[in-house]
């Protein structure tokens, strides 16, 4: 079969809930991807930061599939011998007492707001049902219905009415919007949910110490600083979770994406005995929820995130991105911006060409990145790639963005 039979296929058979570029992948390795029709692309997406290790990684599948052949699933109505390792493994990783294991980055966010509600009630004393949790406009934290109403994005909210209350929405790297909220309302405010970098709004970089600012304030009125890092965290912006480029130790750290290196659906939500168990057996969790797989797989991720010290590569070879991007001659670039491999480039739509056009292009080329709010690219390579890969691929690019120049 062809690209256009499973576009077809997709199309007959499955929900329209995405507009993905017309490329059909059928093999990943490291930096690369392969269409069905053998074509070669650098993935500059890397599934939205999931696949920072590297497409198929070798330490990875290996642990799936030895222990695909041991034991898949045994629920939470059991122990089991996964479990308890990768639990201490990945609390150490991150420093925390305890990890509430899930599955998708937007269940770990809805565990994070649980938790911050019950915490909330049972240790801050704010009266049942009135705690509030602060968001920034311009986030996104998933499409669950609770999520979707700390949304600001009509296309992320819109016609899924109505919404979850408690949610109080400030602007973003605006610390006295933060302050003045506090100051209002600190007394019901369970917790601040924040991402370090906004990623769908376009890796939005706030001001340096903005991160900083904002958890000392949350410290001074007794709010859970609660960082979103399902995107930012796991080496890809150059440190082990962005929070760390500041020095910031979040009460509540949500991860998900390339904690498995993109090998399966596993999230996680870390914090310390005073938050986290204020959760008691039988309140929360899911099925899949840190199962054996996961386990193994998450471990083997976060293994070689250090052993190949991916956040160091990702630190130096963002500042070559950066740099390069910078220098391309073209009015079409109205900025560049982003810390170690999570960057983006802002196009000016000139003579009818968008992001779009430029993404379709840079496919044809053999880059693979995809527009978010129409003009806006993000660049986001697995963080494995060799320097001179990657400057093979920046020099695509830049051809690319010159071709509609000319
Ligand atoms: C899609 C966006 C990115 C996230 C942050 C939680 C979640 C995400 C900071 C939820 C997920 C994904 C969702 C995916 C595309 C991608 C995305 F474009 F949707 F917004 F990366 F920017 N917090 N982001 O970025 O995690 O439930 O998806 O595991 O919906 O197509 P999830």
């Amino acid at each position: 079969m062809k690209s256009q039979d499973y576009i077809t296929l997709e199309s007959e058979y499955g929900a329209h809930n995405y507009h993905p570029l017309p490329v059909v992948l059928s093999k990943g390795k490291g930096p690369y991807v392969w269409d069905v029709e053998g074509k070669k692309y650098f993935d500059f997406l890397s599934a939205y930061s999931a696949v920072n290790q590297g497409h198929c990684h070798p330490k990875i599948v290996k642990a799936l599939t030895d222990q695909a052949k041991q034991l898949c699933l045994t629920s939470r109505a059991f122990y089991n011998d996964c479990l308890g390792p990768y639990e201490e493994y990945v609390t150490r990783f991150f420093g925390y007492d305890k990890v509430l294991p899930m599955n998708s980055g937007a269940e770990a966010v809805e565990t994070a707001l649980k938790l911050a509600r019950r915490w909330g009630y049972e240790k801050k004393n704010i009266p049942e049902n009135e705690a509030l949790v602060v968001c920034c406009e311009g986030n996104f934290h998933g499409r669950t219905i609770t999520v979707i109403s700390l949304s600001t994005d009509p296309d992320s909210y819109g016609g899924f009415g109505p919404y979850t209350p408690g949610f109080v929405k400030i602007p973003y790297n605006d610390v006295p919007a933060l302050e003045k909220v506090l100051q209002e309302h600190g007394p019901r405010i369970a917790g601040f949910l924040v991402e370090p970098i906004q990623g769908e709004a376009g890796v939005f970089v706030p001001d340096d110490g903005y991160v900083k600012k904002c958890f000392d304030l949350c410290k001074e009125h007794n709010v859970l600083f609660m960082a979103d890092e399902v995107q930012t965290g796991i080496a890809r912006t150059g440190k082990r979770i962005c929070c760390d480029h500041e020095g910031v130790h979040p009460d509540v750290l949500i991860l998900g994406k390339a904690i498995s290196g993109g090998v399966l659906p596993v999230s996680a939500v870390l914090a310390n005995d005073d938050i986290m168990l204020t959760i008691k057996p039988g309140e929360h969790g899911s099925t899949f929820g840190g199962f054996p797989l996961a386990c193994k797989v998450a471990h083997a991720a976060l293994k070689v995130v250090e052993d190949e010290k991916l956040a160091e590569k990702a630190a130096y070879l963002g500042e070559i991105v950066r740099h390069f991007l910078r220098e391309i001659p073209s009015d079409r670039i109205q900025s560049v911006r982003g810390k170690g491999l999570l960057n983006a480039i802002v196009i000016t739509p000139k003579n009818g060409v968008q992001a779009w056009d430029v993404c379709l292009a840079m496919a044809k080329n053999g880059v693979l990145a995809k527009p978010t709010h129409q003009d806006i690219i993000r660049l986001a390579p697995p963080l494995v790639i060799k320097e001179s890969q990657l400057m093979h691929a920046l020099e695509v690019i830049r051809k690319t963005i010159l071709s509609f120049d000319e």
